[in-house]
């Protein structure tokens, strides 16, 4: 086995945290008691009498078992509506996502609490989720920030404070509940530290087994379980998202008396990296494991222990996701892709529609071309066979996927990337005429329009139209586009949002939408329609003062035909690729980013100046070294010499800056007040 010598090797460590039964904690959150309770929240329930109920109104709680039952036979048919979210205690009794509220109460009388989802405007009102999904991700950004840091700090005393300062840790949201981290970055950094010095390693040692082995008895290794552990494992998809009473509350009922996982940790043993067993990736993967923990910890402790999270730490997307669903609830566990056993016993056996990108239609053509139902089936295609029926691109995603290895990036963002409101119209509810299609279309396009309005930053550009049409008949199928659903069709279209649209033309927007779709589906003008499902969503954000800008529009139009990259010099660039200046850099690079900001904010004054010339001047911060580029925007051709003149005295002004930067001294370097920095920046360029 490869010893944990340092060496440049990449390693990459994701990790995806899932909260628990996320809307049952949500309610926790406002009544503290319920905490340790069976409780399901319950669908809006259309039959139902309640039409409007706050966060607050009593009316929301349809059953308690504590108070008998003369909330069922009150309130009738109230109680009835599916559940959506079933806490842990209830699932060991065995109720499940879908059940009815009646079902679920025979199955437990004495104890269950039901409680329905807000509703407005004749829908649920699921804003109480939403915030609450922001405030956690928000706190648990910090949370793994401060995990990185105190690492650092403890085991590097503080040597390298200007990295751990700077550390850049990727996010992306991916559902209301769900988030990765991509910790590769930090963890390299830390590594690369500890394996030069083996007085760090010690200190590391120390850190990750301290406590009585805290870390090894809160992380279950996958694919090194016990037997009776691996039982949850073999839930179908459908059984983990239904929530299976085999999903257990007491975390202590994993396998830390297993061998196996004994020996995995044991390997810390040595007194120095070259003795230890570990290879680089396995050692960052239990780092990562460690900083998972404490920001897990962290944020339970902030909430009074009402949110727990479940977490799997891999080396990518595909793996940590598949490890977080391993062992719920409020667990942790670590797969490592390179462990051969780790693959076959755990990733091969799936079937998979159990990966990420292949549950749906993609996954059931793969399954059937090329013959195989599990994972390990298509891990045996060799890449050659799988290129002959898929493009190039997706026959490698397709292998990779199949070993364990998935590249996906993180795409950095802590919003979701759309937002949408949908409501279902059961049984004789569903929609068939055009006023109550314009009512309904109304106030979701209301809704949607409201909540992008709140968006402080960004903008989206696309609005989208679902429908769910029953009745259709099976004619022309292929015209119809969508796809054909159990109970009907489904399809959708999409359209450009105009800049400064107002709510009513959104409505008017999507209520076309809306048409267009009856139109194809039913193949004809005027035909008889009947919609049991509808969603109306924007999407494709973008950072506001950009969509708002005019100069940033035209630029959009022109950038093809007009534009041009100014880099940093190379001495520069080398410069700031030196390790003391990494602090420095990503310093350097926050002021350039904020005079983008600036000149894009003050965009009229740019324009005023030089009507027919714009500069941006943008900067990304790349690996290492900052990549400084201007972006020439709807100039005349003719004029692309004068501002590139602008460009280079931009480019001298942070040469300087940077230069005057390097004579300060770092700590007062990083005290001072970044603002008079940057203002002393902008006036330079400005005059300039
Ligand atoms: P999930 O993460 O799928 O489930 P969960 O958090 O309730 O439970 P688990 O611990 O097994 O992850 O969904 C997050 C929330 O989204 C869930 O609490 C309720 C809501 N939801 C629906 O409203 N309808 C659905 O069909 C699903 C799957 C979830």
């Amino acid at each position: 086995m490869e010893k944990a010598m340092y060496s440049k090797e990449k390693v990459r460590i994701v990790v995806h945290l899932d909260v628990d039964a996320f809307y049952v904690a949500a309610e926790r959150e406002l009544r503290k008691d319920w905490k340790g309770r069976p409780l399901a929240v319950s669908q809006y329930n259309p039959y139902g009498s309640l039409d409007k109920m706050g966060i607050n109104d009593p009316a929301r709680i349809l059953y308690d078992g504590e108070k008998g039952n003369m909330h069922v036979q009150k309130q009738g048919r109230n109680v009835n509506g599916s559940l959506i979210a079933v806490s842990y205690e209830a699932r060991a009794k065995n109720i499940q996502r879908n059940d009815r509220g009646l079902v679920a109460i025979q199955k437990c009388p004495n104890d269950l609490v039901i409680v329905q989802v807000p509703v407005s405007n004749g829908k649920a009102n699921l804003t109480m989720y939403r915030d609450a999904s922001q405030r956690l991700l928000s706190r648990l950004v910090s949370h793994m920030h401060q995990a990185v840091k105190e690492l650092s700090i403890d085991i590097l005393g503080g040597r390298n404070d200007s990295e751990t300062n700077n550390i850049h840790i990727s996010v992306e949201k991916a559902s209301i509940d769900e988030v990765y981290f991509d910790l590769s970055k930090p963890i390299e950094q830390l590594c690369e530290c500890l394996c030069k010095n083996e007085e760090y390693w010690v200190l590391l040692m120390d850190r990750l087994m301290r406590n009585k082995g805290e870390l090894k008895a809160k992380t279950t290794i996958g694919g090194l379980e016990s037997e009776k552990d691996m039982a949850t494992n073999r839930l179908s998809k459908n059984e983990i998202r239904k929530g299976s009473h085999l999903q257990t509350l007491d975390s202590s009922s994993s396998s830390s008396a297993d061998v196996a996982e004994q020996l995995w940790w044991r390997r810390g043993d040595g007194n120095s990296i070259n003795d230890s067993g570990w290879t680089i990736q396995e050692l960052s993967l239990a780092v990562g494991a460690w900083i998972t923990l404490q920001a897990r910890q962290a944020l339970t402790d902030e909430f009074d222990g009402v949110y727990t999270l479940s977490a799997g730490i891999s080396t990518n997307k595909t793996m940590a996701k598949l490890a977080s669903g391993l062992k719920k609830p409020n667990r942790q566990t670590l797969v490592n892709p390179a462990d051969k056993h780790t693959l076959q016993k755990l990733f091969h056996p799936l079937p998979i529609g159990r990966l990420r990108g292949l549950g749906g239609k993609f996954g059931d053509q793969v399954s059937k071309i090329l013959g195989v139902q599990t994972v390990g089936e298509l891990a045996q295609i060799p890449l050659r066979t799988i290129q002959q029926t898929f493009d190039e691109d997706k026959a490698l995603w397709l292998s990779e996927m199949a070993q364990g290895r998935c590249c996906d990036p993180l795409k950095d963002r802590t919003k979701s990337k759309r937002i949408g409101a949908g409501k279902t119209f059961q049984g004789n509810l569903s929609i068939r005429g055009y006023d109550s299609l314009r009512k309904w279309i109304g106030n979701l396009a209301l809704e949607v329009f409201g909540r992008v309005a709140a968006e402080e930053t960004r903008y989206p550009k696309t609005l989208t139209c679902w429908l769910h049409l029953q009745n259709v008949s099976d004619e022309r199928e292929e015209e119809k586009g969508g796809r054909k659903t159990n109970d009907g069709h489904a399809a959708s279209l999409s359209a450009s949002i105009p800049q400064n649209i107002t709510q009513p033309q959104c409505t008017d927007l999507a209520l076309k939408l809306a048409k267009q779709i009856i139109d194809r589906v039913t193949n004809e003008k005027n035909q008889a329609f009947s919609i049991i499902g509808m969603e109306v969503s924007a999407s494709n954000f973008v950072e506001k003062d950009e969509t708002q800008s005019t100069i940033l529009n035209a630029f959009r139009k022109q950038k093809s035909r007009q534009s041009t990259e100014f880099s940093v010099p190379d001495t520069t660039r080398e410069r700031l690729k030196k390790k003391p200046e990494t602090g420095t850099s990503s310093y350097l690079s926050s002021v350039i980013t904020k005079a983008q900001r600036s000149v894009v904010c003050t965009d009229t004054g740019i324009q005023e100046k030089t009507p027919e010339v714009s500069t941006v001047y943008r900067a990304k911060r790349a690996h290492s070294p900052v990549m400084a580029s201007t972006t020439v925007i709807g100039a005349p051709v003719d004029k692309i010499d004068v501002d590139m003149q602008y460009a280079r005295r931009l480019q001298e002004l942070f040469d300087k800056e940077h230069q005057a930067l390097q004579s300060i001294p770092k700590t007062k370097r990083r005290k001072m007040e970044s603002q008079q920095l940057i203002s002393s920046f902008l006036t330079k360029s400005n005059n300039g």
